[in-house]
């Protein structure tokens, strides 16, 4: 995070707020991945990621554009955009790539601190935004969320235990993930989802992050309200990301 607040102060400088906001994206409307997870049967959101701390290496032989038309043309409700370089070997650039290869609601998967990656995120096209509970305090999270509201952006909450999640039930969160993969230790179990699922209040669509490997395990998260499920490595580690989506 230290890295990350780092990262921000630089590009704050190089590119100014005032560039951002000038941007036909900035100012163009977003799409309701909420509303599409909330009428799909499938629920996927499929995710465009290079490289993880916990697998080191998953694929750098894609390119952007080719894997989010493919998981369009499978089926996906919406696209995961890693932008993360240092851990995940992504970068912003990907999402406007994104962006411009497809029409379904894109989602900007990044270690969000500062509402400079907000904007950013707005400016690049994303329609969606990640807030991870575990790096941020319930009023971060608060100004965090409220903020991307007023850019016309979603919000996804990550969470990975109840603590975190009590923490930071509020009306500016659009979709609650629980993530089956702890961040620190890296042990992925589906029991996360299936635990925390009864105590994630009604109002918020509800979406399962990370581990999910099979239409099995969708299935079976179905049954614990689940509406949403994040998946990456299981379609990147192939040749052909968006033939895997489909099936
Ligand atoms: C995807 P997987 O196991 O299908 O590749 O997981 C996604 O859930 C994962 O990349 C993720 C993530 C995150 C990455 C979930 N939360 C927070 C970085 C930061």
């Amino acid at each position: 995070i230290a890295d990350k607040k780092r990262e921000v102060a630089l590009k704050k400088k190089v590119v100014p707020v005032a560039q951002l906001e000038a941007t036909d994206l900035f100012n163009s409307r977003t799409h309701s991945l909420r509303k599409i997870l909330a009428f799909s049967s499938t629920g996927i959101i499929a995710e465009h990621k290079r490289r993880s701390p916990s697998k080191s290496v998953i694929n750098f032989n894609h390119n952007v554009e080719d894997v989010v038309l493919g998981y369009q043309n499978a089926g996906v409700c919406g696209i995961s955009v890693l932008t993360d370089g240092k851990y995940f070997g992504g970068s912003l650039e990907d999402v406007l790539l994104a962006k411009a290869s497809v029409s379904i609601p894109v989602l900007r998967k990044e270690f969000i601190i500062d509402e400079y990656q907000l904007l950013e995120a707005k400016a690049n096209g994303a329609d969606v935004i990640l807030l991870i509970a575990a790096v941020l305090t319930r009023t971060e999270i608060k100004y965090l969320s409220e903020f991307a509201q007023s850019l016309g952006l979603e919000v996804l909450l990550e969470v990975h235990n109840l603590e975190e999640l009590e923490k930071s039930i509020m009306p500016s969160l659009n979709m609650i993930g629980v993530n089956n993969r702890n961040l620190k230790t890296f042990e992925v179990s589906l029991d996360y989802s299936k635990e925390l699922s009864v105590h994630i209040p009604d109002e918020f669509v509800k979406v399962s992050e990370s581990g999910i490997s099979s239409v099995a395990a969708v299935k079976e998260l179905q049954q614990f309200g689940y509406q949403g499920f994040l998946m990456g490595e299981h379609f990147m580690k192939t040749d052909n990301p968006g033939a895997e989506a489909q099936t």
